[in-house]
């Protein structure tokens, strides 16, 4: 049965609400095999005659009434409909939902220990009928019931101001001051362990699964110095005397900016020495940050409409990046996160859902969480951030609060914020927000007499803002580009200069200038920009890889050992990690897959047999001592050194991988240990991955990190090991984690998931199709792995396309996987 196309919905359609709710008292009883919710609602007309229309989805009706009254009303599976009603009114629903079956892990669903919500973007309409849209602020007051042994923890937005005993079960009420949209509502119910803590006179709570207390420390740390770091960067205060972090380990997302009551994915809080990576430890850092940020930006000035989404997220993003650039390495950061960008969002703007960071339609909200209204969104605000300066900025953020505190509005009125406070005119920059696509620069340079002329000329037309950071000789300027073609002249020149271009990485667009190897030699030595050093080794190794088949030549294998002489740990591994696969098929007219692993994988070996002493005595310098602390400095250690492991295991000396695995006091060495292992059809593979299990199997997200480290292996029979994981109690297809490792981890193995014989393409629709019944959400992240299909050799694209019709045809397609799935057909 295929299932009718879902319906477009436009940003030109939007109007304001009918009607609007000043209040909602909720009361969710949570039985043994269901959930009864009581909704009432104070309602008021806002605009027009029409009839009340209420959101729902998956609820059985038991009751309704209005002023005490059974209304006449009209419902259908997402719709109920009150045709008369008088201006203001109370609203009461009666509906019973059932938690222990919902596997979409939106509304209110039933984890491990207990029951939480997902709320964004629509997920309220699943816990009772409400105008589900995020421009309906409503003061809350939430009732929880449950069984007192089995879940002890009750929880939801707001205070608490009362709660009782009933035999075995127990309640709690809720107050929430604050008005807020539906998106942002949470509430738990579970058996949890809590960390407590304070910051000046605000209490801070960490729940955790029972056992896992000495797990939550790191998250709780993090979330101190988020913060301080909002008060002292940004000037902003927690407004709640309470905050609470819950992590779970069955969620879709990374986490949850919930009003106070923030939901996480474990991954995203859990973390150990012995169990969690450096890059962990990141991770969580900055995404504890990033839904503390949302509490102003999202939750104290929130979006009208979803269109709007990137108005929160970029936003969030670009303070989570402040964030990190503040509490590590500014210029590392700034790599991770350019290489992020291209590796994804890129591909994303160049693709069948390429859509602008304020896209103007979608089928299906959920798949427009993407890098492009993240990662891109944070791009356009930092972008204003490099136009206007700090103080100008800030100014610009002090005007926005100002004006729109307690208000769900749009990306223009962040803008206008900005213009206002600082008198920038951002009448062109807006573009960024509304049109799709990379924009492309083509610079060329002329020297004459002392004089160095830049010519820019980009791709896009009408023509955008691009702040363009640039230094040449000692002259440095942010250049404003505002036409198609423009010239800047730079003089007192005493020779031809090494223009340094697109400093810092300054906008997201694909930069050319016709640097020869000698210039980008030198830049790599010397730019002060390290950013900058490090995009022309990327330059370098790019051009080896695709035109040279990896073959170096002398020069960039002598750049590479004066490199490993570098002072900064962190910089050199990012400066000799080449870039990825996935980021140079980008550059490819048309992608062949398995010639551009072996070229990149020539270059590897190349450069490990030249620089062996030197990754070796590297390897050795950078040994970290003492009891492990995730701090920038031995993080960056620890990332060189496994970088020289990496390395040295193309020389085949897996015995040093095996001996770091099995020595390993922390996962990071751990880990990297075991990756180049996986990498390599050596004796002590298979010992060093069964060991691991061995000891980890009780760990569910170390079990994560052997699941992803097998589907990223590079050896031929990687999909056959895949196949037989999906069937190992390691893997269940319910738990986002476990896709996620599993089956994320192998479609992003460039030369595996494409392989010839369409092998990869026909397992991925096979998790698609079963996902699809279980979790459209998951499912259609996961079909966008098909999204570059086109750019491939005709007997690729016919064996990827005919996975996506098989797709298509599913039974009961879900909207999310038809939208993606259509749009990659078109
Ligand atoms: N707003 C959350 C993450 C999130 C992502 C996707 C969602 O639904 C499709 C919902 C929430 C954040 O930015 O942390
Ligand atoms: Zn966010």
């Amino acid at each position: 049965m295929r299932e009718p196309q879902p319906k477009t919905i436009h940003l030109k359609d939007y109007t304001p609400p009918a009607f609007r709710v000043d209040a909602v008292d909720l009361d969710v009883d949570i039985r043994e095999d269901h959930a009864l919710v009581r909704a009432k609602l104070q309602v008021r007309r806002n605009s027009g005659s029409g009839p009340l229309v209420l959101n729902g989805d998956e609820l059985r009706l038991l009751s309704v009434s209005l002023n005490g009254r059974r209304p006449g009303y009209e419902r259908t599976a997402e719709a109920l409909t009150i045709a008369d009603v008088p201006d203001a009114f109370t609203l009461e629903t009666l509906s019973r939902i059932e938690p222990q079956k919902n596997t979409k892990l939106e509304g209110l669903y039933a984890t491990k220990n207990g029951f939480v919500t997902q709320c964004e973007a629509e997920g309220f309409r699943r816990i009772t009928w409400f105008i589900d849209r995020p421009d309906v602020m409503a003061r809350y007051t939430t009732t929880v019931h449950a069984d007192r042994k089995k879940y002890p923890v009750l929880l939801s937005n707001g205070n608490l101001v009362s709660s009782g005993d009933e035999n075995e079960r127990h309640w709690a009420r809720f107050e929430d001051p604050f008005p807020k949209p539906s998106y942002l509502f949470a509430l738990v119910a579970a058996n949890l362990e809590v960390l407590k803590d304070k910051y000046k006179d605000k209490s801070l709570f960490v729940y955790v699964e029972p056992g896992k207390l000495d797990q939550a420390g790191w998250a709780m740390d993090c979330l101190k110095r988020a913060m301080q770091w909002d008060e002292r960067r940004f000037g902003l205060e927690l407004d709640l005397d309470e905050y609470r972090i819950v992590a779970v380990g069955d969620f879709n997302s990374g986490a949850m900016e919930n009003k106070g009551l923030n939901i996480f994915n474990t991954k995203y809080v859990l973390a150990r020495a012995e169990t969690a990576t450096d890059t962990d430890y990141m991770n969580i850092d900055r995404v504890v940050a990033h839904e503390y940020c949302h509490n102003w930006t999202g939750n104290r000035v929130t979006c009208r409409d979803w269109f709007q989404l990137s108005l929160k997220e970029g936003l969030t993003v670009f303070r989570d990046q402040e964030y990190g650039a503040d509490t590590y390495s500014r210029a590392v950061t700034r790599i991770q996160e350019v290489r992020a960008l291209r590796a994804a969002q890129f591909p994303e703007d160049a693709g069948p859902m390429a859509h602008p960071v304020r896209p103007q339609s979608y089928m299906e909200i959920r798949n427009f969480y993407t890098m492009t209204v993240y990662e891109k969104g944070a791009e356009v605000v930092r972008m204003q951030h490099t136009l206007l300066g700090e103080d100008r900025f800030q100014a610009g953020m002090r005007l926005y609060f100002k004006r729109h505190d307690g208000q769900a509005v749009t990306c223009d009125d962040f803008v206008q914020a900005m213009q206002d406070a600082s008198g920038v005119d951002l009448a062109q920059f807006r573009r960024w927000y509304d049109v799709a696509g990379t924009p492309v620069l083509d610079c060329t340079g002329d020297y004459k007499n002392g004089k160095f002329t830049l010519n820019v000329k980009q791709s896009m037309n009408p023509p955008f803002h691009i702040p363009f950071a640039v230094k040449v000789g000692a002259d440095e300027r942010v250049l404003s580009l505002k036409k198609p073609e423009e010239s800047f002249v730079f003089e007192n020149l005493q020779s031809k200069p090494v223009p340094s271009l697109l400093r810092r990485f300054s906008a997201p667009v694909i930069l050319n200038y016709p640097y020869t190897e000698d210039e980008l030699l030198h830049l790599m030595a010397r730019d002060d920009d390290a950013f900058n050093r490090w995009e022309a080794g990327q330059r370098l190794a790019a051009s080896i890889i695709l035109e040279k088949n990896g073959a170096p030549s002398r020069a960039f294998v002598e750049a590479a050992r004066s490199l490993l002489a570098d002072r900064d740990p962190a910089f050199v591994a990012e400066a000799l990690t080449l870039p990825s696969e996935t980021f140079l098929a980008e550059q490819m007219k048309l992608v062949d897959p398995d010639r551009l692993h072996a070229s990149r994988n020539a270059l590897r070996v190349l450069l490990a047999k030249e620089l062996k002493e030197e990754f070796s005595r590297s390897y050795k310098a950078n040994q970290v001592s003492g009891a492990y602390s995730p701090d920038a400095a031995s993080a960056g250690k620890r990332a060189l050194r496994n970088l020289c492991l990496g390395y040295l295991g193309e020389l085949g000396m897996s015995a040093l991988a095996y001996e770091q695995f099995r020595r390993a006091d922390n996962m990071t060495d751990a880990m990297a240990a075991l990756a180049c292992l996986a990498n390599l059809d050596c004796p002590e593979r298979q010992a060093a991955l069964d060991a691991f299990y061995e000891k980890w199997k009780g760990e569910p997200l170390v079990v994560d990190k052997w699941l992803a480290v097998q589907a990223a292996s590079r050896l031929p029979g990687t999909l056959a090991r895949v196949r037989e994981l999906l069937a190992h109690p390691a893997f269940d297809i319910k738990v986002p984690n476990k896709v996620y490792a599993l089956v994320r981890s192998f479609a992003a193995n460039h030369v595996r998931f494409h392989a010839a014989d369409g092998g990869g393409y026909a397992f991925l629709a096979d998790q698609v199709i079963a996902l699809n019944a279980l979790n459209p959400q998951v499912a259609a992240r996961m079909a966008r792995s098909f999204d570059r299909w086109k750019r491939f050799d005709e007997q690729r694209k016919a064996l990827a396309k005919r996975e996506l019709e098989r797709i298509r045809d599913a039974d009961r397609l879900s909207k999310d996987v038809a939208e993606i799935v259509s749009k990659a057909l078109a």
